[in-house]
């Protein structure tokens, strides 16, 4: 459409990272799924949660520091030089899962989003952290995420970026409608969003069949009811044992799939987001300030857990 804002995204899914998987040999995984994005025309490429790494959260070391060697503590750093370089040469930008140790000593579970003249936009840190904080000895596997990172102080934050306004979420951050409304109280009309999610559910196997449908559901239903663009991006495939979900895709304001990957490997998809398509929703059906009442919505961030009234 003649006029329209748009901003040619990727979403570059990611096959397993096994624990013998060296930063450099998944470093250069990134690059040429950067060089196929930017071949297809993509001014923007989202990486998976911990894209440079293997899921370590699912082994517990009972000394945590025995785990430092997953985190990065800068970014970029020696390990992903080639990426930003690369990305820049190429005028790409991208979004980059990783786990974060801070000179503090604190842990989390981030993305960066760095734009096409490879400027660092900002740094988000996962709000809703899944699993358990302990170690669960007759798991499977574990999901020891509580162990491993602290949630986000910050909450949300929408960036202008590419042309747009632009959101993150990681991963469980998703599942949470309070994400999506959040970033749309900002006026967020893409959403970029990494994830690792095994298909075995511990807690309930009866899950386990339905994850692929949870995982469009939640990103179609978090596009529509804020009338913005979703790219959720997978690292998928067996991965030390575990079996994880793909089906990366990029979801329209309308909630509609345009691009979703087809395999559990390294697979690039791309589609043309039209950013102006946001408005068709948020200017009418999801016009917030004209139809949302918070004046009866106070439970939602009065009260954490459910009180029976
Ligand atoms: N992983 C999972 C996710 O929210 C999970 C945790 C797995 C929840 C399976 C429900 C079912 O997709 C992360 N890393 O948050």
């Amino acid at each position: 459409m003649p006029g329209s804002r748009t901003v040619t995204v990727a979403a570059a899914q990611m096959g397993p990272v096994q624990r013998s998987d060296d930063r450099s040999a998944v470093v250069a995984r990134l690059v040429d799924l950067l060089h196929e994005a930017h071949r297809r025309g993509a001014e923007l490429v989202v990486y998976p949660e911990l894209a440079l790494t293997t899921f370590f959260p699912r082994w517990f070391v009972e000394d945590i520091t025995a785990a430092d060697h997953w985190y990065e503590r800068s970014m970029p750093n020696a390990a992903t030089q080639p990426l930003f370089d690369e990305a820049r040469r190429l005028g790409v930008g991208f979004c980059l899962g990783y786990a974060l140790l801070g000179e503090d000593g604190r842990r989390w579970n981030v993305q960066t989003l760095v734009e096409r003249d490879g400027s660092i936009v900002a740094t988000y840190r996962k709000t809703h952290i899944p699993g358990h904080e302990h170690h669960e000895p007759d798991r499977p596997f574990q999901h020891a995420e509580r162990y491993y990172f602290e949630p986000s102080p910050d909450g949300f934050g929408v960036w202008p970026a590419f042309g747009g306004r632009v959101g993150m979420m990681i991963c469980n951050d998703r599942r949470w409608p309070e994400s999506y409304r959040v970033m749309g109280l900002q006026g967020v009309e893409l959403i970029l969003c990494g994830y690792n999610t095994p298909i075995h559910y511990v807690p309930d196997p009866s899950q386990d069949i339905l994850q692929g449908f949870h995982n469009a559901l939640v990103m179609q239903a978090g596009a529509y009811q804020n009338g913005t663009w979703v790219v959720g991006v997978a690292k998928g495939g067996v991965e030390e044992g575990v079996d994880s979900l793909g089906q990366s895709m990029i979801v329209a304001p309308s909630g509609q799939i345009v691009a979703q990957a087809l395999t559990t490997d390294d697979e690039v998809i791309v589609a043309t987001c039209d950013l102006d398509w946001c408005t068709r929703y948020t200017g009418t059906l999801f016009d917030f300030d004209r139809y949302r009442r918070p004046e009866v919505y106070g439970r939602i961030t009065s009260q954490r857990g459910v009180i029976l009234s």
